[in-house]
């Protein structure tokens, strides 16, 4: 058994299982669209079943192939690798669509990888991580404003891989809250994080979505990203991620989610590691 503080092992099959149960505690799905009238439902359905269809008809897909599909549905769902699936491949599309009214700061995807009610750290803190920590030190200092220009009180949630990769819940022997944090923003809407620079991330290749991807000859990397949820009252909450410039997986993510906008601009620090200035710009609520 493997449970969402401690996956037993680093296979797809033990985060999938983490990231499914993370997904049912967070969210209850079908209750926030309850009122969805039959028509739309009838018409998102169709038109899915019907590019299926198209695809079957146009390529002549066989038996063979049909069983194969089959089977490896089944088996994402026995490696509990839906978000993963979902959210690499499909997630960019659904963020893109409800986003693009907004004014203010560029978001992305949020990933499988989340944990709400990580420990606040105030303004100025440094993440949690543990004593001999991997990685290059990084210190973030930044602001949240309106887009107005107003700053915000507000806060920003971080999560992010450690240097090998991984992340905190959803791999096995990391402390609980290893490299999750929330901050909050001073009066000014500043707030300053020390952390380290998380490493690129690379789907497990042993589940299934390894096997699609091998299968397909893709290659299984995102970007080093840090991860953030930033919000303040009044105001969309904003989900992003931010990448470093020179990561030879920016142009070329797995899951399709880097913007230009998202770079940073690291500079080396005097003390070792880099420092980043970044900020957010808030819509506010309609
Ligand atoms: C990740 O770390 C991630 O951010 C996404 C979107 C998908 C898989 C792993
Ligand atoms: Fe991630």
């Amino acid at each position: 058994m493997t449970t969402m503080e401690h996956p037993t092992e680093a296979t797809a099959a033990a985060s999938g299982a983490s990231a499914t149960e993370r997904f049912h505690a967070d969210k209850s799905p079908f209750e926030a669209v309850k009122d969805t009238p039959p028509e739309r439902v009838n018409t998102l359905a169709r038109e899915v079943l019907a590019a299926v269809h198209s695809t079957i008809r146009k390529h002549n897909v066989s038996y063979d192939e049909y069983n194969a599909l089959k089977a490896w549905l089944i088996q994402v769902g026995e490696d509990g690798e839906w978000p993963l699936f979902l959210d690499v491949w499909v997630e960019h599309v659904v963020e893109e669509v409800n986003t693009s009214h907004r004014t203010g700061n560029k978001g992305t995807i949020e990933g499988p990888y989340y944990a709400p009610d990580a420990p606040e750290q105030g303004a100025t803190g440094t993440i949690p991580m543990r004593d001999n920590e991997d990685g290059d030190p990084l210190v973030w200092t930044g602001r949240i404003t309106s887009t107005d220009g107003k700053p915000l009180a507000g806060k920003v949630e971080l999560w992010h891989a450690d240097n090998d990769g991984f992340y905190s819940q959803f791999a096995p022997d990391i402390p609980e809250w290893n490299l999750r944090g929330t901050f909050s923003t001073d009066a000014d809407g500043k707030f300053e994080i020390t952390t380290i620079r998380p490493a690129p991330y690379m789907i497990p290749t042993d589940g299934s979505c390894g096997k699609l991807i091998s299968a397909a000859g893709w290659h299984p990397w995102r970007p080093a990203h840090l991860h953030v949820k930033v919000s303040a009252p009044g105001h969309e909450l904003l989900t992003a991620q931010l990448y470093f410039p020179g990561d030879a997986h920016n142009d070329d993510d797995v899951a399709d989610a880097v913007k230009p906008e998202l770079i940073l601009d690291p500079k080396p620090a005097e003390k070792g590691g880099y420092t980043i200035d970044y900020g957010f710009v808030l819509d506010p609520e309609s």
